[in-house]
């Protein structure tokens, strides 16, 4: 049992300002938590809009320590913005707090809800519409890098350990490969096969980390399109949402899950794999925005490795997808039946595509690390 309504309650939304509620319904095509749309009604007959979510507690074991990482971000955020002269409520998310004051909502049923105002005029993508919306992702998501590099990253709790540590999720597949369901198991043996080949990759990144060649940042670490919002009016980049999985990580990986889910010429789910691929004019878009966002900051050794960070997390999620199916479908949100199965397909077509494009790849990012 949800209890929205006990949460719908516990937040101050049906106010002598906001007016009544019209209508609450489903909101999003996020995986993992449940997301609502709220709508009042003022008694001026505009409009008032909210974000109300459930968050996922099994998957995220510690709802407060989360929201404590996203206040903390936000307020960070917001500092930033306003000496840059932006508008705060529209280009980051604001935790609105309950009648009693917190941050969060426990109801009866011991569900963690959180408000946050909808942010107006913004839409979100499934898909680039453009190169140029891709690449004004890019440059957000690298200016997101930037904005929180000073970020007193002590502060942060791990939301999610191990999280982006792709030879952790090796381990982690070769258990579901071992303890998961026969029928299942049998049915992924290609897919299976694909991933236990590439094994020796998988740590390759986090090996350079552990030996001090790449440094450890405040990452998003879940960077696909459909976590920024848009300016409905002027198409620009806005607001990057869904900070549950700000933590310390690789910058690598940000870059690469934009890619995995933006330069993927086929939706995540798609059926047809002769409709998966990369898309190297979105890739070299990325890439380009993505150096520009970060301004230097990344080191020679990051930027080298772009390639490889693209791999290794379309990759990784792969793997994931793959041992969701194999145990029964519990992280991911399925609407099908072999949903997890047709993901971690196009994950697996688009890493095989990667690794034929690798040389492309790699002259595309030598072309916007050395500029003529
Ligand atoms: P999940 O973790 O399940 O992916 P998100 O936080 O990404 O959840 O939210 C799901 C969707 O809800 C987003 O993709 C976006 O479309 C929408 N959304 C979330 N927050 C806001 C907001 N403050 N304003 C407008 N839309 C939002
Ligand atoms: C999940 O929450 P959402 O839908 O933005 C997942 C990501 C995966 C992604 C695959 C906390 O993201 O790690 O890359 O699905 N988030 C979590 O689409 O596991
Ligand atoms: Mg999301």
């Amino acid at each position: 049992m949800n209890n929205i309504n006990e949460a719908i309650a516990a937040f101050p939304i049906e106010t002598a300002q906001n007016g009544s509620l019209t209508e609450s319904r489903p909101y999003g095509n996020g995986h993992i938590n449940d997301t609502f749309l709220l709508r009042c009604e003022t008694p001026e007959k505009s409009e008032k809009k909210f974000i109300l979510q459930r968050m996922n507690h099994t998957i995220f074991k510690n709802p407060p320590q989360l929201m404590e990482n996203v206040v903390h971000v936000t307020q960070y955020l917001r500092k930033s913005i306003l000496s840059q002269g932006g508008d705060p409520n529209r280009e980051t998310l604001n935790v609105l707090q309950t009648r009693d004051g917190a941050d969060w909502f426990q109801d009866s049923s011991q569900n963690y809800w959180r408000l946050f105002p909808f942010i107006e005029r913004s839409v979100c993508l499934e898909k680039a519409e453009s190169e140029k919306d891709f690449y004004d992702s890019a440059v957000a998501f690298g200016n997101f890098q930037k904005q929180l590099a000073d970020f007193p990253v002590e502060i942060l709790h791990e939301t999610i350990p191990n999280f982006h540590n792709t030879a952790s999720r090796f381990a982690d597949f070769q258990k579901a490969v071992a303890e998961g369901d026969q029928a299942r198991i049998a049915l992924a043996q290609a897919e299976i096969a694909f991933a236990l080949e590439r094994q020796k990759e998988t740590s390759v990144l986090v090996n350079l980390l552990a030996e001090g060649a790449l440094p450890l940042r405040v990452t998003h670490n879940d960077t696909k399109l459909n976590n920024i919002l848009f300016d409905a009016d002027t198409h620009k980049a806005l607001c990057i949402i869904d900070l549950d999985t700000v933590m310390p990580g690789l910058s690598l990986y940000d870059f690469g899950d934009s890619i995995r889910f933006g330069a993927n010429t086929g939706a995540e789910d798609e059926t047809d794999l002769s409709k998966v691929g990369l898309d190297l004019s979105l890739f070299e878009a990325f890439t380009k925005g993505y150096l520009e966002g970060c301004a230097g900051r990344l080191t020679a050794k990051e930027t080298e490795l772009l390639p490889m960070g693209a791999k290794l997390m379309t990759y990784e999620c792969g793997i994931r997808f793959l041992a969701d199916f194999l145990t029964g479908d519990h992280y991911f949100k399925i609407h099908r039946d072999h949903h997890n199965l047709d993901r971690a397909r196009t994950q697996f077509q688009l890493v095989a595509d990667m690794e034929a494009k690798w040389q492309d790849m790699t002259a595309i990012v030598k072309k916007y690390t050395n500029p003529a």
